[in-house]
């Protein structure tokens, strides 16, 4: 009979045996790609199957950092596995080899099924297993007690544990070793240091100094590039060289176009400030930024190709497979949709998109903003489907109305008479017309507005409230020209979060 200690062993033995797959597979992605890393590709496969209600949750309850959330989870979970099969492997082999072998399959055919997957794709989960299986039976053969010539049980554990170790921490090495010669071998970083961004044709109308509303902790009007906020669904960043890249514009076309990164440098380039807004991003929330672009109209292409009678959609594609259905007439109506390549004056940053992305005023990014983006597929809304879409969004997704109290911050306290409320307000490419905040259950206030930075990009509002000592609760509403936006609360799915931002403060 094993006993309690001996299930223990036997788990830890799983558990190093696992760590030695894990190492193994990353190991061999070096030369397979960095999606074919099992732990990368179980991950991907995930996120891919991951139902609408949970990717609204991780995004509202991690968000940017849902990545790594999702990568320790993912570990926890993996580990957990391994020590079962450790378990079982000390009761049986047989039952220990399936579940590893199992696994393993599991992860082979999800790197197969990446849309980005080599014809290798499955080579390191199988390396992987086989490595695990491996160190799994050398360990187990050494767990104390087996039928072996007589020690003492104490050096018995002593060496069983002295090799369990080195085991597992092979695999942590080759995990590490895997991951950051991986990150050192992807060669958009060098690509995009080397790149001379082209003046543009068109410069964006100059910025007013009082886009500014000048209230210390208002969220800056220009978003800096480091901190503008990240969403996808890629666990590595694709990376694209820029000598390589090529869109084609096709399907319901009179002529087909392929266009390089060298005619897009030598084209019509604009530049643009434009507000992008995530779906997810909950009333009040940060997953919306400013900055100002530069690409080539993405009407310009549009133009050459020549869409046919019925089409009223184009499906991009990024090159990891992601999907976005955008309107053609949203590409099509004068408004700067581009084919980005720079951000605030330089190449895009890789994980915004490098070497070429689309930004689309007006248009949540889900339907719009594209990032490493290789193709575009002129079709109908009726006959093809997004990404998001598929998993249960909404087909067209244009920004809705939305304004935030960024000062003071919620649950804080403020001192009785003259309080400054302010924050940020959008509605792209309709335009902030009006910021209005209320008080409790009183009348709405106009707010004063910032200058105008453009209809497409974000608005600053502030408004001098006399305080009076208490819990009160301030509310915001914002106005384009149609009118206020709508105070009904509504959550992110399937197009996007509405209610008034509030925020409860103490006044003494
Ligand atoms: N290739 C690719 N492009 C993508 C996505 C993605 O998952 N993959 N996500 C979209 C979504 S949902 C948003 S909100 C924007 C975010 O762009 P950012 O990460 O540069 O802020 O990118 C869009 N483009
Ligand atoms: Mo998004």
């Amino acid at each position: 009979m094993a006993g309690r200690r001996d299930t223990g062993l036997a788990a830890l033995a799983g558990v190093a045996a696992g760590a030695v797959t894990l190492g193994v597979g990353a190991l061999v992605s070096l030369v397979t790609g960095p999606t074919s890393d099992p732990l990368v590709a179980v991950g991907s496969a995930f996120v891919d199957a991951t139902p609408a209600w949970l990717k609204d949750f991780a995004a509202s309850t991690f968000g940017t950092s849902d990545k790594l959330v999702l990568g320790i989870g993912e570990v926890v979970v993996l580990l957990a596995l391994a020590a079962l099969a450790g378990v079982l492997a000390a009761r049986r082999w047989a039952w220990g080899a399936t579940l590893v072998v199992v696994l393993g399959a599991a992860a082979g055919l999800a790197a197969m099924g990446r849309p980005d997957a080599g014809a290798l794709a499955a080579v390191p989960s199988v390396a992987g297993a086989v490595a695990g299986l491996m160190t799994l039976r050398a360990l187990v053969r050494r767990l104390p007690g087996q039928p072996r010539p007589p020690r003492p049980v104490r050096a018995e554990r002593r060496a069983f544990l002295q090799a369990t170790a080195a085991a597992g921490a092979l695999g942590v090495v080759g995990v590490v070793i895997g991951r950051a010669l991986g990150a050192g071998a992807r060669g958009a970083q060098a690509a995009r240091a080397a790149i001379t961004i082209p003046r543009p044709s068109t410069t964006a109308a100059p910025v007013p100094a009082g886009v500014d509303v000048g209230v210390d902790g208002v969220v800056p009007w220009q978003t800096p590039p480091a901190e503008f906020y990240r969403i996808d669904t890629a666990l590595v960043v694709p990376q694209v060289d820029p000598s390589t890249w090529s869109l084609r514009v096709h399907g319901m076309v009179e002529q087909e176009v392929t266009l390089t990164w060298d005619e897009l440098l030598a084209g019509n380039l604009v530049e643009a400030w434009v507000t992008l807004a995530c779906v997810s991003n909950p009333v009040g929330g940060d997953l919306v930024g400013n900055q100002k672009w530069l690409g080539l109209p993405i009407r310009e292409l549009l133009e050459r190709a020549r869409p046919t009678g019925d089409a009223d959609m184009v499906l991009s594609r990024s090159i990891d497979g992601f999907t976005a259905s955008t309107p053609l007439a949203a590409l099509t109506d004068g408004r700067n949709a581009l084919l980005a390549i720079a951000m605030d004056g330089e190449p895009l940053p890789v994980e915004h998109g490098f070497p070429v992305r689309m930004v689309v005023p007006g248009l949540y990014g889900y339907v719009s903003a594209t990032k490493w983006v290789t193709d575009l597929n002129v079709t109908r809304f009726a006959d093809a489907t997004a990404y998001w879409t598929d998993r249960g969004w909404s087909p067209e997704g244009p920004v809705k109305t939305q304004s935030r109290i960024e000062v003071p911050k919620a649950g804080t306290s403020v001192p009785a008479g003259s309080v400054v409320v302010a924050g940020t307000a959008w509605a792209q490419h309709r335009g902030i017309v009006g910021v209005q905040v209320r008080v409790d259950d009183g009348a709405w206030n106009n707010a004063t507005l910032a200058d105008d930075g453009g209809i497409d990009s974000w608005r600053q509002w502030s408004w001098t409230w006399e305080a009076e000592p208490g819990q009160h609760e301030l509310y915001v509403r914002a106005s384009d020209p149609m009118g206020p936006q709508t105070g009904t609360p509504a959550d992110v799915i399937p197009d996007g979060a509405t209610g008034y931002d509030t925020v409860r403060v103490t006044v003494s």
